[in-house]
């Protein structure tokens, strides 16, 4: 591996997107065979809101080979860690800038830290790109895997290959059912009742 090709790599990712300056934004590392959870990439990001938990991370990536060879990765699944804090629900979501036109269809499966699958999503998103929600209850660490149509079970055996694509990791608290929402208003109000007599 060269010097010159991750400073060529980051440039050409970079072209995806206009947010490589931000603080949440990654790309990926194509010296490293990210390829299984075990090998994943790190993409924690370098800045926590007030209460410990990430809001956003944008991930640049390739499958594939692009730009006429210029950026050349393998075609077998990107695995990228992230840590969320306990109760949030955290949204999976990849674009590919002309996945509609080409017929670029990517997946996204969400991993615990043992490797099991908890959920895989194909075409929730726009055109064939996919996105989903998943609640975490517990802390800990997480794996967001992109892998191309049909590899469900993320081992590599997809043709849907040759393009970039964007994943955004959100995390956002999971929010209260309704019912607890209206007994926490009930609570305040018989508190507020409470305080007038
Ligand atoms: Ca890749
Ligand atoms: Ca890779
Ligand atoms: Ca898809």
């Amino acid at each position: 591996m060269s010097m010159t090709r991750p400073l060529a790599t980051l440039g050409a990712l970079c072209l995806l997107g206009t947010v490589c300056a931000g603080a949440q934004a990654a790309t990926e590392d194509l010296a490293l065979d990210n390829a299984t959870f075990v090998t994943a990439q790190n993409v924690d990001p370098f800045a926590l809101d007030i209460s410990g938990n990430f809001e956003i991370i944008n991930v640049f990536g390739v499958r594939g080979a692009v730009f006429g060879g210029l950026l050349v990765d393998d075609d077998l699944p990107d695995f990228y860690r992230f840590t969320v804090g306990p109760n949030m629900r955290v949204t999976l979501s990849v674009s590919t800038p002309e996945g509609p036109l080409l017929g670029n269809d990517p997946l996204i499966g969400l991993f615990d830290i043992d490797g099991e699958l908890l959920a895989v999503n194909d075409d929730g998103g726009a055109g064939y790109d996919a996105s989903f929600s998943y609640d975490l209850l517990v802390a800990g660490t997480y794996f967001a895997a992109i892998a191309g149509y049909p590899d469900f079970d993320f081992i590599g055996d997809s043709t849907s290959t040759d393009y970039l694509y964007q994943l955004t990791i959100e995390a956002a608290p999971v929010p209260l059912p309704p019912a607890f929402a209206l007994l926490g208003t009930a609570c305040a109000v018989l508190a507020a009742r409470r305080r007038r007599t």
